[in-house]
């Protein structure tokens, strides 16, 4: 019996490891493939929807329907309830009775714009959204019905459907497939048996019902137990990309195509505010091209295409839409499958000639789940000609560790880079380095990124800095025992010899929460005062999701015996080596208030290290540890938060409107749109400066800021540079300390001055001046650097 057991698990593992253990929804099994939302909150005339229907742009380029299904939508009613949260009966009453049915309601116009189209069944289905059902907020649905009362929801959800399906009645072109649930999360218990609810109704309506979970919403992917007939699943990519601050690269769309198949989804398109930029449009290529790699273009598919008088703002982007719906392959703006050339001796290596057609912005490596165990290093370098020469530099290196793993083990790793425009790149090496085993890869887990992602790692990125007035209140909720720490190195809470093995204490930990919508890092730089010798430096932390306390993404340790390693591309005057997380072991607690230890294992000199971490809901670090042999040398280790614990709360008290957060200038990311940023009135002056903790070799400096004339936002007209060695006598950096402008990426534009020599500096100062002339405009930053 064991052995037949042994065998059993074994053969589920090896068709695990293989391939996904699921499969995409078929058409026949939906009953549809090409369905849209048309989000009717605006007026939609019968012209615009002949335009819409047919992927056209601003005039009719076709009068072929694109799309078999139309999912209708409205997100506000007129007593600006949102439909996702909780409405009342005057909400749906005004959404059956004057945006769905009469006259100019979206049915009849949907009908008079197909008189003039063809479409490709004799009818063109119509899915309508169902309000979130809200058993706490709709207990005064109406003066008769509290939905907190499971008969009075049968009542309001019946009579919803069956208005519905007698106002459908008089359109002989369109026909119900049936309801969307306008809610894309489904919180668990009472929500659930609303949902269950629901179905049921819908079924015995002889109607089907429709969900499109966003990544990771609660009961994504156990849509079928709550009786949803189709369930598509959302990217995400297109909203949160690093320059949409972010968190997703390009390899999202792959992790989502394996997931929706895995658990029975389609996939839906998304596209960013119309796609009217050039990046915009690439997103949607990629998300596009995905579909015929991993197969769901050919599967039930929802368009979520925003809500403008086509389906996109610009001439490609439709072209786009109307291809992919025909059936035709797109082509992504990623290289895939290229014809790498492999060798494995320490480590493995992967090098490729690049055309001079093709601009490289990073490299992506596709995760699977054979390679779920892997750890080490990955070094990108680029063969590249610079004045007549050249030479091999190192383009983008990281850590792939414990707990670097999410999407079910279908993740990826990006390594970006940008080069100057007199950089010509004539190849590309990846190395893949361990102290274990090396990965399993092949040509088609190597993909060469064209997209820029807005990621600018420099010399600088991970630096502390000042903003002069201050930007920034700082309150910490779990702070350090001492003010030392955060302005040098000291010793503190980390190096005090007290830690929980087991429950998380509050009084115990320095803590750290991250954004949900920014992928910033917390680093800790370490000061060991001599060159010593190393072999483990170890974290006390806590996890197991308890009061959003857990564990943290991404771990890794940067070591150097000559600076103070705020990123691995410090430049060339300074050797950095890092190394991931090796193992993390839970010493305690229970299951969800853990404590316990991430480990940093590797042999080498060094005087300084920074941790770097991605956090996940809170980071609470209780010690750091160092060892050599076994022998505990911690009473050496001084610590600098470069990452200030978080704060109470940003400037609430001040007149700050876009207050800065105290790492993001220096972060590495680049705000190509409007979101979290650091922004002033241009009538006031700020002098931000930048310390990098010791001298070092800069040669460019640069600001990245917003364009956004329609709100207002300009670039700063003067930014004077100046650096310093010892922050108090100061040098002008460039000759007029004016800047060039440099590279643009949506809204955000790059400004930078670049010396023939190197300049040795310590601090770098930018003054932004008052400007005379646009005193009532804005100046929005999101990154500073200094580079070599
Ligand atoms: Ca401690
Ligand atoms: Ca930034």
């Amino acid at each position: 019996m064991i052995c037949y057991m042994n065998t059993f698990i074994f053969i589920i593992i090896i068709f695990y490891i293989n391939k996904v253990n699921g499969t995409y929804p078929t058409i026949d099994q939906a009953g549809f493939h090409h369905n849209a939302l048309l989000y009717i909150d605006g007026n939609h005339s019968p012209e615009k929807l002949m335009l819409w229907l047919t992927g056209s742009y601003e005039t009719i380029d076709s009068y072929n329907v694109i799309f078999d299904t139309i999912t209708i939508i409205v997100e506000r009613t007129p007593s600006n309830s949102l439909t996702a949260y909780s409405t009342n009966q005057q909400d749906w009453i005004w959404f059956l009775e004057s945006k769905l049915s009469g006259p100019y309601g979206i049915l009849s116009n949907l009908t008079q714009a197909l008189n003039h189209l063809q479409t490709r069944n004799k009818f063109l289905q119509i899915i309508v959204m169902l309000p979130y059902i809200d058993s706490n907020g709709q207990q005064t649905f109406s003066s008769t019905l509290n939905l907190s009362i499971q008969n009075h929801r049968y009542q309001a959800i019946q009579w919803y459907i069956n208005t519905i399906q007698e106002q459908m009645k008089q359109y002989s072109k369109l026909y119900l497939w049936g309801i969307y649930l306008m809610r894309e999360d489904i919180s668990f218990g009472v929500d659930e048996q609303i949902i269950r609810e629901i179905s049921d109704i819908v079924h015995s309506s002889q109607l089907r019902l429709l969900w499109i979970p966003y990544t990771n919403a609660n009961n994504w992917n156990n849509w079928k137990t709550l009786g949803i007939d189709v369930a598509i699943l959302q990217p995400g990519y297109a909203f949160a990309s690093p320059l949409m601050q972010g968190t997703f690269n390009a390899g999202r769309l792959r992790a989502t195509a394996k997931l929706a198949q895995h658990y029975g989804l389609g996939v839906e398109i998304e596209v960013n505010q119309g796609a009217s930029t050039e990046y915009e449009i690439g997103l949607l290529q990629n998300y596009l091209a995905q579909g015929f790699i991993d197969g769901y273009q050919y599967v039930p598919t929802a368009y979520f295409l925003g809500n403008y008088d086509s389906i996109a703002r610009s001439k490609k982007a439709c072209m786009l839409l109307r291809t992919y719906t025909f059936g035709l392959r797109i082509e992504p703006t990623f290289m895939s499958n290229m014809q790498w050339t492999w060798t494995t001796n320490e480590k493995l290596q992967a090098t490729i000639n690049i055309s001079s057609n093709n601009i490289p912005q990073g490299i992506r490596i596709n995760w699977s789940p054979k390679n779920s165990n892997w750890s080490g290093r990955i070094i990108v370098e680029g063969y590249i000609k610079i004045d007549n020469s050249y030479t091999w530099k190192i383009l983008s290196s990281t850590e792939v560790g414990e707990k670097n793993w999410r999407d079910e083990e279908w993740t990826s790793t990006l390594l970006p880079f940008s080069l100057l425009p007199s950089q010509i790149i004539l190849s590309i090496k990846a190395s893949f380095i361990s102290s274990q085993f090396l990965p399993s890869l092949t040509n088609e887990d190597l993909i060469i990124e064209q997209n820029p992602n807005g990621i600018a790692l420099q010399t600088s990125t991970g630096a502390p800095y000042s903003i002069i007035p201050s930007m920034y209140t700082y309150n910490p909720q779990y702070g350090d025992s001492t003010n030392q720490t955060l302005s040098n190195f000291s010793r503190g809470l980390l190096t005090d010899k007290q830690w929980s093995t087991g429950e998380w204490q509050s009084t115990m930990s320095i803590g750290w929460s991250n954004n949900l919508n920014s992928n910033s890092y917390v680093r800790i730089a370490l000061d060991f005062n001599r060159i010593i010798y190393a072999d483990e430096i170890i974290i006390r932390l806590h996890g197991g999701t308890y009061a959003s306390v857990n564990w943290p993404n991404i771990a890794r340790i940067l070591i150097s015996s000559d600076c103070i390693p705020f990123s691995p591309y410090s430049s060339s005057d300074c050797s950095v080596k890092s190394y991931p997380c090796t193992s993390r072991i839970i010493t305690g607690g229970t299951n969800t208030n853990q404590g316990g230890i991430l480990s940093f294992k590797f042999s080498n000199s060094l005087r300084w290290a920074t941790l770097e971490f991605q956090p996940n809901s809170w980071l609470m670090i209780d010690e750091i540890q160092a060892f050599v042999n076994g022998h505990d040398i911690s009473n050496l280790i001084h610590y600098y938060l470069l990452t200030s614990p978080t704060s109470t709360s940003l400037s609430s008290s001040s007149s700050i409107s876009y207050p800065d957060d105290g790492v993001r200038l220096t972060d590495g990311l680049i705000a190509g749109i409007m979101g979290p940023i650091t922004g002033w009135l241009k009538s006031e002056p700020h002098t931000i400066i930048v310390d990098l903790l010791m001298v070092r070799n800069i040669r460019e400096t640069s600001v990245w800021a917003l364009i956004k004339s329609d709100w207002a936002i300009s670039l700063p007209t003067t930014i004077v540079v100046h650096t310093s060695l010892d922050g108090k006598v100061w040098c002008e950096f460039g000759n007029q300390g004016q800047m060039q402008i440099g590279e643009r990426i949506l809204d955000a534009q790059r400004l930078f001055i670049r010396l023939n020599h190197t300049n040795h500096a310590r601090y770098i100062k930018f003054d932004f001046p008052i400007d005379q002339i646009f005193p009532g405009w804005w100046t929005m930053i999101s990154e500073v650097s200094a580079t070599d």
